[in-house]
Order: C-alpha cells, then structure tokens, then sequence
C-alpha cells in the first residue's frame, strides 16, 4: 500500500496513523498538492491528498473513503465498531473534527495564499468561528467523558489529536491547552504514541 501526502495535512496523517495503529505497513511518498503537482496528479487528478494506492492497484481517495475502506478490510479491529449506534457516534464525532478541520484548512489558505492586501478579513474570521465552533463542540464532549483513552481508541480519538495538533500548529489564535484543557490532554497522550510519531506533523 502507498500512502500520498504530507503528515502536514491533518487528514492525511489521520490515514497514515491509523494505518499505524492497524500495524498495515505501507510506503509513504511525502509529496504535497502546493509544490508537487505533477507527482500528486497521477494519483488524483485533482491534486488533492490524501490519496491511498491499494495493494490490488486500486487508487482510493479522501481519507473518510479511506479509511472506511481499510477498516472494513481489517478483521478484528476495534476503531470503528460494524454498525449501529455505537458506529454512527464514532463517526458522528469524527466528523466534527473532519468539519472543523475543513474549515481551519480553508483559514490557512485563505491566509497563506493570497497576497496580502486580497485576504478578506470578514471571510477569514467566519472561516476561524466555524473552525472553532467545531474544536468547541470536541472539547465538550471530551470534557464530559465522550472520548476514549489510548487503551480504547477509536477512530474518534484518533482524528480529534490529529486535528488538536494540526490546528495548534498552525491556527494558534485557535486552539490551546489553556483554552481546549480536555481536547489538549488527549491529543497529548495520543501523540506520545509510536503510531503518532512514527507521522510527525511536518514530515
Ligand atoms: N475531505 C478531504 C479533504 C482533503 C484535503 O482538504 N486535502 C488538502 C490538504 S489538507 C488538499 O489536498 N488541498 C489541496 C487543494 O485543495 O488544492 C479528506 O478527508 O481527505
């Protein structure tokens, strides 16, 4: 298996650990849509990472397809239960983050790639409020109890530390350990593990 992107990008490094998690080996071409293009292309036409080549040859793209693909395809694994409430809920609460990080990926460009006196301020602050709606929603539901532990991870888990980490980075107006307590010590014990750090954050 050949994962395509850099760990920069949260939802690519939410693919590359879990597949740590799942102890899947796979190749990892660090190439990002930015600089390398005409090598990220090949994969998905539309220059967007993740992008996942199956051992089959088959080319898998966004990491929800993603990783619903390789979790079907894992027997026994316990990140994402086969059905019922219980799958909804791990994946509703994925998704807030999913969300969130959409938004907070959109900020980013928003302010990185524009040229300066083109940023639309108005839009960059609704971009961060939805972002930060999202992380507010996370913290809540880690607060009370919601999310897992190490021990017990789920997909969940996974993607609210790799969000944690991605928006601390790089959106810190956003996010803190001050102003996110419970979300900041969960990413904080994920990120101590060796599937988080075999993907560091700007590999
Ligand atoms: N819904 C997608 C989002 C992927 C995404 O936004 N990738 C960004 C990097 S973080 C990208 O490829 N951006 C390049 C572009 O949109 O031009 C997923 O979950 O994989």
């Amino acid at each position: 298996m050949i994962l395509i992107g850099r760990y920069l990008s949260p939802f690519v490094r939410r693919v590359g650990v879990t597949l740590n998690w799942l102890e899947i080996p796979f190749e990892h071409l660090s190439l990002s849509p930015g600089t390398d293009g005409a090598k990220v292309r090949p994969y998905n036409p539309m220059n967007k990472v993740p992008a996942v080549v199956l051992d089959s040859g088959e080319i898998l793209i966004d990491s929800a397809l993603i990783l619903d693909s390789l979790l079907e395809t894992t027997p026994g694994q316990t990140l994402l239960p086969a059905s019922g409430l219980a799958r909804r809920d791990v994946l509703q609460r994925s998704g807030i983050m999913t969300s969130a990080l959409d938004k907070a990926v959109a900020a980013l460009y928003e302010k990185t790639k524009r040229p300066q006196e083109k940023i639309h301020q108005p839009f960059l602050d609704t971009l961060t409020e939805q972002a930060l709606a999202g992380v507010n929603q996370i913290e809540t539901l880690v607060a009370d109890g919601q999310f897992g532990s190490v021990s017990e991870a789920t997909l969940a888990d996974i993607t609210a530390a790799v969000g944690y980490s991605f928006i601390r980075a790089t959106l810190p107006e956003v996010i803190s350990s001050e102003s996110h307590p419970a979300l900041a010590s969960l990413a904080s014990s994920f990120e101590a593990t060796d599937a988080f750090k075999a993907c560091r954050l700007k590999a």
